[in-house]
């Protein structure tokens, strides 16, 4: 141990490509225990899964042993077996043993397929990553939900809608040539048990449906087929006007209905085990069955048909409102709800984790555990969007884990569906941490009940290293940061106050939106009596969606949870918190406990330097110094808006915000992501890293 901290592994250059899988070195006592376990690959079948698993396990061997494996049935061998019949066990899942035949102490991977094999081999690489023994093991491992699929938002030129790390990983221009960093990519996530991937965007453009295109997407599936990767295509629900030359997408029409018949044909002439379609639909201004006056479920229904003869899966979005002006987080559920036990058995229905839209905090969507005849898929946002994009350091295992958990949702669950936060930055993911919540998306679609913080520590370990006085601040960081994000952006229950359309930095005065439901001022309902919004019976009742029991128990003041609190009702600025303090104080205590918390990030990660490679620790050290200064300006900018209101002095100790309400309102964000070109109009003021200052001119 003295050795290794004289040595510190931040001598090698690294950049963040590997991901998760570094396969480093490892310790000498380590490597005395490991190599004898770890000699030989031994499989008969020569399948490309059983290949690329092969290939895996040498690679690790290789990396972090520094010997050859052989192919010899020797003492130490790793034997790959699949086609097992492992009792009770299903398609994806593995068992790990170890053994002695004819006195050679062997280890044994089984699965019932190669891709169980493949997922296996992984997992056995894990043991050696984590520092975990490997000379008695005796494991099994399968996964709850059946289908983990990764939801890209790529455009086909490129661009990527709410993507911070880069341009789209899909090369359309190169294809169907096949990028080895594809290859790559499929590695990753079958290390981590994701099995589908949706290559475009949901805000669909039809041309992906054209034999170009399709052409190249079967180049991808045939790349991905040995990982076990599906491929699925969003598809725009008016495609048959736009590319089929037919004047309407009517669901009922059977010129339509031949003409998806026809489309899904053609796709699995090109892809046999092609996934099916993920549909955005009569929402957000994309096209759908209610342009026609059909419902939602005829507009699956009818593109389930065309799927199922080649067993092909149906994933139908429920993130819908605009179309009344009822509470925008009820109106999901009031078109749904009615329509449980309508959709065909290959028709998906996907519901984001909360009835808003991916904050840093939402309770649970109520539509979990109320379409028992339906099946579902849970919607999470892996890349960043609403908690300060590839800045911020937000691990999001424990947010989704928390959805999960709640109201019986891994039950009523088929499918885990996570917005993608790659891109082609070299590390992927633009911020090094953000690899942490891709990593956490699969471990939790293959184990739901998984626990966040053991993902966070394996992750750690495989991406930092397995020195504990690395690890252990590591992980209490990543544990404590979402909830940091939620404390300096939305405490206690508020949502939605960022700015308009980049969704970037605080706005929460902006109330004048065409669409009532984009302004913040709709969320937090906050006036000079008080803030929240009423969703009890006196308001727009939403807490009626919920399961009798946990209806009474938000919509009661005396048990509603504080994290809670303003997203169901609406209470006086000074409402008696349960800690005794008045509310408003309250809230400005969770700012400023929000900025300390990024405060002691950026102290822990300093003090790490010397146990870290230079490049990972001063590219975090940089995005961890400029979510300080925007943590504060969300600080700022909100207590002073709120101040206005609530004409309240601040509690004592707590600073008053450096800026005047007007100053932050007048800061304009027009390069953020989500703008195609730079429109920052020469003169305007905007916050630069070092804080409170106007950037220089
Ligand atoms: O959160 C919103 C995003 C949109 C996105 C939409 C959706 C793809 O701001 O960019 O569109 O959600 O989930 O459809």
């Amino acid at each position: 141990m003295a050795l290794l901290a004289a040595t510190p592994t931040a001598a090698v250059a690294e950049d963040g490509y590997e991901l998760w899988l570094r396969y480093r070195s490892v310790e000498a006592p380590w490597r005395a225990r490991y190599a004898p376990h770890a000699t030989a690959i031994v499989t008969r079948s020569a399948s490309p899964t059983m290949r690329a698993a092969q290939a895996e396990l040498r690679r690790g061997i290789v990396g972090m042993l520094g010997a050859e494996p052989s192919n010899q049935l020797q003492s130490g061998a790793i034997i790959l077996r699949s086609r097992v019949r492992i009792g009770g066990l299903g398609k994806d899942a593995y068992r790990i043993r170890s053994a002695v035949v004819s006195g050679k102490p062997l280890t044994i991977i089984a699965a019932n397929s190669d891709i169980g094999i493949l997922y296996g081999s992984f997992a056995f690489l894990r043991l050696l990553q984590t520092r975990q023994p490997i000379d008695r093991l005796d494991l099994s491992s399968r996964p709850k939900l059946p289908l983990r699929l990764l939801n890209h938002w790529d455009n086909l030129d490129g661009t990527i809608e709410r993507g911070y790390a880069g341009h789209s990983l899909w090369n359309w221009a190169e294809l169907p040539q096949i990028h080895p960093r594809l290859i790559d990519y499929a590695r990753a996530n079958a290390s981590i048990g994701i099995n589908g991937v949706v290559l475009n965007n949901v805000n669909a453009n039809a041309q992906i449906l054209t034999p170009a295109y399709l052409r190249k997407v079967a180049a991808i599936a045939d790349a991905w087929r040995p990982y076990g990767i599906r491929v699925y295509l969003s598809a725009r629900f008016s495609a048959p006007i736009e590319i089929g030359g037919l004047g309407t997408a009517d669901p009922l029409d059977p010129r339509v209905q031949k003409w998806w018949r026809g489309k899904v044909d053609e796709i699995y002439q090109l892809i046999p085990d092609f996934g099916g379609f993920l549909v955005k639909a009569n929402s957000e201004g994309q096209p759908g069955p209610q342009t026609y006056r059909r419902t939602h479920a005829d507009g699956a229904n009818m593109l389930a048909d065309a799927l199922a003869p080649h067993r092909g899966m149906l994933f139908w979005r429920a993130f819908v409102y605009g179309g009344s002006d009822d509470d925008r987080v009820k109106q999901a559920f009031d078109q749904f709800r009615p329509l449980d036990g309508q959709f065909r058995r290959n028709v998906v229905l996907q519901v984001k984790n909360g009835p808003l839209d991916f904050q840093p905090r939402e309770p649970v969507h109520p539509l979990f555990g109320q379409m028992p005849r339906t099946r579902l898929a849970m919607e999470v946002q892996i890349t960043t969007e609403y908690l300060g994009q590839s800045t911020h350091l937000a691990y999001l295992g424990t947010m989704w884990s928390e959805a999960l958990c709640s109201a019986a949702a891994p039950d009523s669950l088929l499918a885990m569906a996570g917005v993608a936060n790659t891109g082609n930055d070299r590390n992927w993911t633009g911020s090094h941490f953000d690899q942490a919540s891709w990593f956490a998306f699969g471990r939790l679609g293959w184990d739901p009940t998984a626990e966040p913080r053991a993902i966070a520590e394996e992750w750690t370990r495989m991406t930092w290293g397995n020195n504990p006085r690395l690890v252990r601040p590591i992980v209490a960081m990543m544990m404590r940061s979402r909830e940091a994000v939620v404390d300096y952006m939305t405490p206690l229950g508020l949502a939605h106050q960022m700015g308009t359309d980049h969704h970037y930095g605080p706005a929460p005065w902006v109330c004048d939106l065409p669409q009532p439901s984009w302004n913040p001022c709709y969320y937090s309902r906050a006036d000079a009596q008080g803030i929240g919004f009423d969703r009890t019976r006196s308001g727009s009742n939403a807490v009626a969606q919920y399961t009798l029991d946990v209806a009474r128990r938000f919509a009661d003041l005396n048990s509603v949870p504080d994290e809670y609190l303003l997203w169901f009702h609406h209470v006086p600025w000074a409402y008696r918190m349960r800690s005794g303090r008045t509310l408003w104080d309250e809230l400005v205590i969770r700012y400023d406990r929000g900025v300390s918390d990024v405060e002691s990030m950026n102290r822990v990660w300093a003090s790490l330097a010397p146990m870290i490679d230079a490049q990972r620790h001063a590219d975090t050290a940089a995005r961890l110094k400029q979510q300080l200064a925007e943590a504060r300006w969300w600080r700022n900018a909100s207590i002073a808006y709120w101040q206005s209101l609530s004409k309240l002095p601040l509690p004592a100790g707590h600073k008053p915000p450096p800026h005047t309400l007007g100053w932050y309102q007048a800061l304009r964000f027009e390069t953020v992501p989500g703008f195609l070109s730079p429109r920052i109009p020469p003169g305007w003021p905007c916050l630069s890293a070092q804080g409170d200052l106007p950037c220089a001119p």
